[in-house]
C-alpha cells in the first residue's frame, strides 16, 4: 500500500479552504492508502502563538479532523511534537538546505515582502523541517493546497540530495495538488487566498462557524457585476470562486454543468445554492465535533498514532544518522 503523508498548523480554527484544499482529501484516500496525518504544532509557533489559545486550537484541530471523516482505525493521526524524531531529522534537514533555496520559498518571500517585523529563524527554516515530517516516514504522497507545492518541491530536491551523497536513504515523494479547490480564495477579496490569518473574518468560513454566520458570508461574498454565472479566473474571481466552492462540495461537478445549472439566473439564486451546500457541510461536521469533543476519543487516538508514527520514524532517523556517520556503531 502506498503511504501518504500530510499535516495542517494549529493555528486558529481551521477553515473551508483546509477543509476542500487538504482535510476532504485525507478523508477520501484513507481507504485506498496508508494515511498518517498530524497536528503540526511544531511549524505552527514559526509565528508569535497566545498558548492558552494554541492549546484549545490543538484539540480543536484534532477534534475536527476526526468530525470531518478522518477514522483513527484506518488513519494514523497524531501530534508532531510527540514523534521527537521530526525535529531531529528536521535539524539534520536545515545542514543541508541551501540559503539560496530558502530564500526562494514565496511564503517566506511574502512575509518579508509585508515588512512584519520579528520574523524568526524557525520561520525561515520552515521548509527544511516541513521536508523531514514527509521524509521520515517514505511517504510517497503528499496532498496539499497549491500553496505548499514548492515546500513538497524542495522536499523531493532534498531527498535527491541525500540519496545521491549518502546512498538510497529516502522515497522521492509526490505532491498531490487537485485540479480544483487548491487555492480557495477569500469571499470578502477574491485575490487573496482565503486564511487563518486573514485580516478580516468576513472572507474566511471557519468550520465551527454558527450556520447563520456562514451563509451571510456566502451571501455577501464580492462578485462582480457580470451577471452571468461563468468560470472565469480573470474576469469573474469571486464567482469563479464560489464555483469551485460549490462544484468541491458537490462530488467535482463539472463547471459546465454548474454554468447550465444556472444559465440565466441571478447571483442571489446562486449564493443561496452554494450557501445551503457549505451550510449541509458544516452541519454534519459540526454535529460529530459535539460528540468528539467531550468524549475520550481525541486522546486515545493520539496515543495510538503517536506508538505508530514513532516506529516509523525513529528507524529512518537512526538509519539517517547511522548513514551521515553521526553513530559509533
Ligand atoms: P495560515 O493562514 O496560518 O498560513 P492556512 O490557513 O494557510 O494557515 P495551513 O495550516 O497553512 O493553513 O494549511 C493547511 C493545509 O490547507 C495545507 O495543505 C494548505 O495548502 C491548505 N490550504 C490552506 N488554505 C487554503 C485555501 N485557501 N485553499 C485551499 N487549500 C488551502
Ligand atoms: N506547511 C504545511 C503544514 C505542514 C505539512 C508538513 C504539510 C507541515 N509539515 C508535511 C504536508 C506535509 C501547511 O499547511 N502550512
Amino acid at each position: 500500500m502506498k503511504r501518504m503523508l500530510s499535516g495542517i498548523k494549529p493555528t486558529g480554527q481551521l477553515h473551508l479552504g483546509n477543509y476542500i484544499g487538504a482535510l476532504k482529501h485525507f478523508v477520501e484516500y484513507q481507504d485506498e492508502y496508508e494515511m498518517l496525518a498530524f497536528i503540526a504544532n511544531l511549524h505552527c509557533i514559526t509565528m508569535p502563538q497566545d498558548p492558552s489559545e494554541l492549546q484549545k486550537n490543538l484539540t480543536d484541530c484534532v477534534a475536527l479532523y476526526l468530525a470531518c471523516g478522518l477514522d483513527p482505525n484506518k488513519a494514523t493521526i497524531f501530534l508532531q511534537t510527540d514523534v521527537k524524531s521530526h525535529a531531529q531529522l528536521g535539524y539534520i534537514m536545515c545542514c543541508h538546505t541551501y540559503l539560496g533555496e530558502l530564500n526562494r520559498m514565496t511564503q517566506f518571500k511574502d512575509k518579508m515582502a509585508k515588512n512584519e517585523t520579528n520574523l524568526t529563524g524557525g520561520l525561515y527554516t520552515y521548509p527544511s523541517l516541513m521536508a523531514a515530517d514527509i521524509l521520515i516516514y517514505d511517504a510517497d504522497y503528499v496532498p496539499v493546497g497549491e500553496d505548499q507545492k514548492q515546500h513538497v518541491e524542495l522536499t523531493r530536491d532534498l531527498a535527491e540530495r541525500f540519496n545521491h551523497k549518502y546512498g538510497d536513504l529516502f522515497k522521492v515523494p509526490e505532491p498531490l495538488v487537485s485540479k480544483v479547490g487548491a487555492r480557495i480564495m477569500s469571499l470578502s477579496d477574491p485575490s487573496k487566498k482565503m486564511s487563518k490569518s486573514d485580516d478580516s473574518d468576513k472572507g474566511c468560513i471557519y468550520l465551527l462557524d454558527d450556520l447563520k454566520v456562514a451563509r451571510k458570508k456566502v451571501m455577501s461574498a464580492v462578485t462582480d457585476s457580470l451577471a452571468n454565472v461563468k468560470y472565469d479566473v480573470v474576469n469573474q474571481p469571486g464567482i469563479s470562486n464560489l464555483m469551485q466552492i460549490y462544484s468541491s462540495l458537490s462530488n467535482d461537478l463539472p463547471f459546465e454543468e454548474i454554468e447550465k445549472e444556472f444559465a440565466g439566473k441571478g447571483y442571489g439564486e446562486f449564493k443561496k445554492a452554494v450557501a445551503d451546500k457549505v451550510c449541509e457541510t458544516l452541519e454534519i461536521i459540526q454535529n460529530r465535533y459535539k460528540e468528539i469533543i467531550d468524549s475520550n476519543i481525541i486522546e486515545t487516538t493520539l496515543q495510538q498514532g503517536a506508538k505508530k508514527a514513532s516506529e516509523i520514524a525513529d528507524k529512518k532517523l537512526d538509519d539517517v544518522q547511522k548513514a551521515l556517520g553521526m553513530e559509533i556503531i
